[in-house]
Protein backbone atom coordinates (compact mmCIF):
# COMPACT_ATOMS: atom_id res chain seq x y z
CA UNK A 1 0.00 0.00 0.00
CA UNK A 2 1.31 3.51 -1.00
CA UNK A 3 -0.05 6.98 -0.22
CA UNK A 4 -0.02 9.39 -3.35
CA UNK A 5 -0.81 13.00 -3.08
CA UNK A 6 -2.52 15.29 -5.50
CA UNK A 7 -2.00 18.87 -5.03
CA UNK A 8 -4.74 21.55 -3.78
CA UNK A 9 -4.15 25.05 -5.13
CA UNK A 10 -5.52 28.39 -3.70
CA UNK A 11 -7.94 29.38 -6.27
CA UNK A 12 -6.79 32.93 -6.62
CA UNK A 13 -2.74 32.86 -6.04
CA UNK A 14 -2.17 29.43 -7.55
CA UNK A 15 -0.30 28.52 -4.86
CA UNK A 16 -0.28 24.69 -3.08
CA UNK A 17 -1.92 24.61 0.31
CA UNK A 18 -1.57 21.05 0.67
CA UNK A 19 -2.65 17.39 -0.65
CA UNK A 20 -5.16 14.94 -0.89
CA UNK A 21 -3.45 11.89 0.13
CA UNK A 22 -5.10 8.81 -1.87
CA UNK A 23 -4.37 5.07 -1.62
CA UNK A 24 -2.43 3.07 -4.48
CA UNK A 25 -2.43 -1.08 -3.97
CA UNK A 26 0.81 -2.41 -5.32
CA UNK A 27 -0.73 -5.83 -5.95
CA UNK A 28 1.80 -9.09 -6.49
CA UNK A 29 1.16 -9.23 -9.85
CA UNK A 30 2.58 -5.97 -10.08
CA UNK A 31 -0.25 -4.07 -10.71
CA UNK A 32 -1.08 -0.71 -9.69
CA UNK A 33 -4.51 0.11 -8.40
CA UNK A 34 -6.67 3.00 -7.04
CA UNK A 35 -9.57 2.88 -4.56
CA UNK A 36 -12.37 2.39 -6.83
CA UNK A 37 -10.78 -1.02 -7.46
CA UNK A 38 -10.07 -2.78 -3.81
CA UNK A 39 -12.30 -0.26 -1.40
CA UNK A 40 -15.57 -2.24 -1.80
CA UNK A 41 -13.30 -5.42 -1.08
CA UNK A 42 -11.46 -3.63 1.18
CA UNK A 43 -14.32 -2.69 3.27
CA UNK A 44 -15.91 -6.39 3.14
CA UNK A 45 -13.25 -7.76 4.72
CA UNK A 46 -12.19 -5.19 7.32
CA UNK A 47 -8.69 -4.58 6.22
CA UNK A 48 -9.90 -1.05 5.74
CA UNK A 49 -9.71 -0.46 9.01
CA UNK A 50 -5.60 -1.45 9.75
CA UNK A 51 -5.01 0.44 6.17
CA UNK A 52 -7.30 3.52 7.43
CA UNK A 53 -5.20 4.12 10.39
CA UNK A 54 -2.10 3.60 8.63
CA UNK A 55 -3.25 6.18 6.11
CA UNK A 56 -3.57 8.41 9.07
CA UNK A 57 -0.19 8.25 10.67
CA UNK A 58 1.63 8.08 7.15
CA UNK A 59 -0.04 11.43 6.29
CA UNK A 60 0.68 12.96 9.46
CA UNK A 61 4.39 11.92 9.75
CA UNK A 62 4.94 13.47 5.91
CA UNK A 63 3.49 16.84 7.51
CA UNK A 64 6.22 16.85 10.07
CA UNK A 65 8.12 17.23 7.16
CA UNK A 66 6.70 19.79 5.29
CA UNK A 67 6.09 23.49 5.57
CA UNK A 68 3.53 24.24 8.31
CA UNK A 69 1.20 26.08 5.64
CA UNK A 70 0.24 23.02 4.14
CA UNK A 71 -2.45 20.71 4.91
CA UNK A 72 -3.41 16.86 3.91
CA UNK A 73 -6.51 14.98 3.84
CA UNK A 74 -7.41 11.56 4.40
CA UNK A 75 -10.37 9.79 3.10
CA UNK A 76 -12.66 8.22 5.97
CA UNK A 77 -14.54 5.64 4.67
CA UNK A 78 -18.36 6.06 7.18
CA UNK A 79 -17.62 2.89 9.02
CA UNK A 80 -14.88 3.96 10.45
CA UNK A 81 -15.87 7.17 11.51
CA UNK A 82 -17.85 5.82 14.65
CA UNK A 83 -16.27 5.09 17.89
CA UNK A 84 -13.00 5.84 19.55
CA UNK A 85 -10.30 4.48 17.90
CA UNK A 86 -10.22 7.14 15.43
CA UNK A 87 -10.03 9.93 18.00
CA UNK A 88 -7.30 8.15 19.54
CA UNK A 89 -5.73 7.43 16.33
CA UNK A 90 -5.91 10.70 14.99
CA UNK A 91 -4.69 12.16 18.63
CA UNK A 92 -1.61 9.60 18.94
CA UNK A 93 -0.32 10.94 15.56
CA UNK A 94 -0.49 14.56 15.96
CA UNK A 95 0.89 14.09 18.93
CA UNK A 96 4.08 11.71 18.27
CA UNK A 97 4.95 14.05 15.65
CA UNK A 98 4.13 17.01 16.85
CA UNK A 99 1.95 18.43 14.18
CA UNK A 100 -1.21 20.87 14.36
CA UNK A 101 -4.47 19.71 14.59
CA UNK A 102 -5.44 22.12 11.85
CA UNK A 103 -3.16 20.60 8.95
CA UNK A 104 -4.92 17.59 8.88
CA UNK A 105 -8.43 17.20 7.09
CA UNK A 106 -10.83 14.36 7.17
CA UNK A 107 -12.84 13.75 4.14
CA UNK A 108 -16.11 11.90 4.70
CA UNK A 109 -19.14 11.05 2.48
CA UNK A 110 -22.10 13.36 1.90
CA UNK A 111 -23.71 10.03 3.39
CA UNK A 112 -22.75 9.91 6.36
CA UNK A 113 -25.63 11.96 7.67
CA UNK A 114 -28.48 9.29 6.42
CA UNK A 115 -28.08 6.77 9.13
CA UNK A 116 -27.35 7.27 12.69
CA UNK A 117 -27.74 11.30 12.37
CA UNK A 118 -27.50 11.79 15.85
CA UNK A 119 -24.41 9.88 16.23
CA UNK A 120 -22.62 11.13 13.71
CA UNK A 121 -22.69 14.88 14.10
CA UNK A 122 -21.63 14.53 17.86
CA UNK A 123 -18.22 12.34 16.70
CA UNK A 124 -17.65 15.17 13.81
CA UNK A 125 -17.76 17.87 16.88
CA UNK A 126 -15.50 15.71 18.66
CA UNK A 127 -12.88 15.22 16.17
CA UNK A 128 -13.22 19.27 15.45
CA UNK A 129 -12.66 20.07 19.16
CA UNK A 130 -9.01 18.06 18.85
CA UNK A 131 -8.75 20.51 16.01
CA UNK A 132 -8.90 18.77 12.77
CA UNK A 133 -11.11 20.18 9.68
CA UNK A 134 -13.91 18.06 8.06
CA UNK A 135 -14.66 18.21 4.76
CA UNK A 136 -17.73 16.59 2.96
CA UNK A 137 -16.26 14.90 -0.35
CA UNK A 138 -18.44 14.56 -3.94
CA UNK A 139 -21.14 17.14 -2.30
CA UNK A 140 -23.50 17.12 -4.66
CA UNK A 141 -24.43 13.80 -5.03
CA UNK A 142 -25.71 12.58 -1.94
CA UNK A 143 -29.42 14.15 -2.33
CA UNK A 144 -28.97 16.47 1.17
CA UNK A 145 -31.45 18.18 2.31
CA UNK A 146 -30.86 22.15 3.21
CA UNK A 147 -31.11 20.89 6.97
CA UNK A 148 -27.48 19.46 6.21
CA UNK A 149 -26.16 22.59 5.94
CA UNK A 150 -27.12 23.95 9.04
CA UNK A 151 -26.45 21.30 11.25
CA UNK A 152 -23.01 19.93 9.91
CA UNK A 153 -20.30 20.47 11.77
CA UNK A 154 -17.90 20.97 9.04
CA UNK A 155 -15.39 23.29 7.68
CA UNK A 156 -15.20 22.91 4.04
CA UNK A 157 -17.15 20.88 1.06
CA UNK A 158 -15.96 19.06 -1.93
CA UNK A 159 -17.79 20.08 -5.18
CA UNK A 160 -17.90 16.38 -7.23
CA UNK A 161 -16.38 16.30 -10.66
CA UNK A 162 -19.25 15.17 -12.02
CA UNK A 163 -20.73 19.03 -11.70
CA UNK A 164 -17.45 20.49 -12.40
CA UNK A 165 -16.12 18.65 -15.30
CA UNK A 166 -19.09 19.85 -17.61
CA UNK A 167 -19.13 23.11 -16.38
CA UNK A 168 -18.58 24.88 -19.39
CA UNK A 169 -20.52 23.16 -21.77
CA UNK A 170 -23.62 22.17 -19.93
CA UNK A 171 -25.23 25.74 -18.35
CA UNK A 172 -27.00 23.53 -15.53
CA UNK A 173 -23.90 22.42 -13.99
CA UNK A 174 -22.26 25.92 -13.97
CA UNK A 175 -25.60 27.04 -12.58
CA UNK A 176 -25.16 23.94 -9.46
CA UNK A 177 -21.77 24.87 -9.19
CA UNK A 178 -22.17 28.24 -8.68
CA UNK A 179 -25.09 27.70 -6.23
CA UNK A 180 -23.18 25.18 -4.05
CA UNK A 181 -20.28 27.57 -4.19
CA UNK A 182 -22.87 30.59 -2.86
CA UNK A 183 -24.74 28.47 -0.59
CA UNK A 184 -21.38 26.69 1.55
CA UNK A 185 -20.15 30.78 1.71
CA UNK A 186 -23.43 31.76 3.64
CA UNK A 187 -22.67 28.71 6.23
CA UNK A 188 -19.33 29.41 6.19
CA UNK A 189 -17.69 26.57 4.77
CA UNK A 190 -14.90 26.51 2.80
CA UNK A 191 -14.99 25.03 -0.93
CA UNK A 192 -13.09 23.00 -3.20
CA UNK A 193 -13.47 22.15 -6.69
CA UNK A 194 -11.98 18.52 -7.73
CA UNK A 195 -12.16 17.43 -10.98
CA UNK A 196 -10.13 20.54 -12.53
CA UNK A 197 -9.12 19.39 -16.26
CA UNK A 198 -8.39 22.77 -17.73
CA UNK A 199 -7.31 26.60 -17.28
CA UNK A 200 -10.24 28.11 -18.68
CA UNK A 201 -12.35 25.55 -15.66
CA UNK A 202 -10.00 27.06 -13.11
CA UNK A 203 -10.33 30.49 -13.83
CA UNK A 204 -14.02 30.40 -13.90
CA UNK A 205 -14.04 28.72 -10.53
CA UNK A 206 -11.75 31.76 -9.62
CA UNK A 207 -14.34 34.07 -11.13
CA UNK A 208 -17.41 32.37 -8.63
CA UNK A 209 -15.28 32.94 -5.83
CA UNK A 210 -13.80 28.88 -5.07
CA UNK A 211 -11.27 28.75 -2.22
CA UNK A 212 -9.54 25.56 -3.94
CA UNK A 213 -8.68 23.94 -6.83
CA UNK A 214 -7.82 20.31 -7.40
CA UNK A 215 -7.29 18.44 -10.65
CA UNK A 216 -5.55 16.54 -13.80
CA UNK A 217 -4.62 20.69 -14.89
CA UNK A 218 -2.43 21.14 -11.90
CA UNK A 219 -1.26 17.73 -11.37
CA UNK A 220 -2.17 13.73 -10.97
CA UNK A 221 -1.66 12.14 -7.67
CA UNK A 222 2.21 11.72 -7.62
CA UNK A 223 4.15 9.17 -5.41
CA UNK A 224 5.25 11.27 -2.28
CA UNK A 225 8.95 11.70 -3.33
CA UNK A 226 7.40 13.29 -6.69
CA UNK A 227 4.87 15.64 -5.00
CA UNK A 228 8.07 17.24 -3.06
CA UNK A 229 10.40 17.54 -5.88
CA UNK A 230 7.38 19.43 -8.03
CA UNK A 231 5.15 21.10 -5.68
CA UNK A 232 7.33 21.88 -2.12
CA UNK A 233 9.73 24.70 -1.93
O1 LIG B 1 -13.83 12.31 -4.46
P1 LIG B 1 -12.66 11.39 -4.40
O2 LIG B 1 -11.83 11.51 -3.16
O3 LIG B 1 -13.01 9.97 -4.71
O4 LIG B 1 -11.80 11.95 -5.62
C1 LIG B 1 -10.49 11.60 -5.84
C2 LIG B 1 -10.36 10.82 -7.12
O5 LIG B 1 -10.53 11.66 -8.26
C3 LIG B 1 -8.99 10.22 -7.22
O6 LIG B 1 -9.09 8.88 -7.61
C4 LIG B 1 -8.30 11.06 -8.28
O7 LIG B 1 -7.33 10.34 -8.99
C5 LIG B 1 -9.45 11.50 -9.17
N1 LIG B 1 -9.17 12.78 -9.81
C6 LIG B 1 -8.37 13.74 -9.36
N2 LIG B 1 -8.32 14.80 -10.19
C7 LIG B 1 -9.13 14.49 -11.23
C8 LIG B 1 -9.48 15.19 -12.43
O8 LIG B 1 -9.05 16.31 -12.71
N3 LIG B 1 -10.35 14.55 -13.26
C9 LIG B 1 -10.87 13.31 -12.97
N4 LIG B 1 -11.70 12.76 -13.86
N5 LIG B 1 -10.54 12.62 -11.86
C10 LIG B 1 -9.69 13.21 -10.99
MN1 LIG C 1 -11.57 12.63 -1.48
Amino acid sequence: MELYYQPKLHAGYRTVVGAEALMRWHTPDRKVLVPGQFMAVAEHNEVIRPVTWWAIKSAVSRLARWPEELSIAVNITPSLLLGDEIISVVRDALDIHMVKPKRLTLEVLESIMVENQEAMLSQLERLRKIGVKISIDDFGTGFSSLSYFRDLPADEIKIDKSFVIPMLSSKKDHAIVKSVIDLAHNFSLQVVAEGVEDMEIAARLTDLNCDVLQGYVFDRPLPAADFEKRHLP
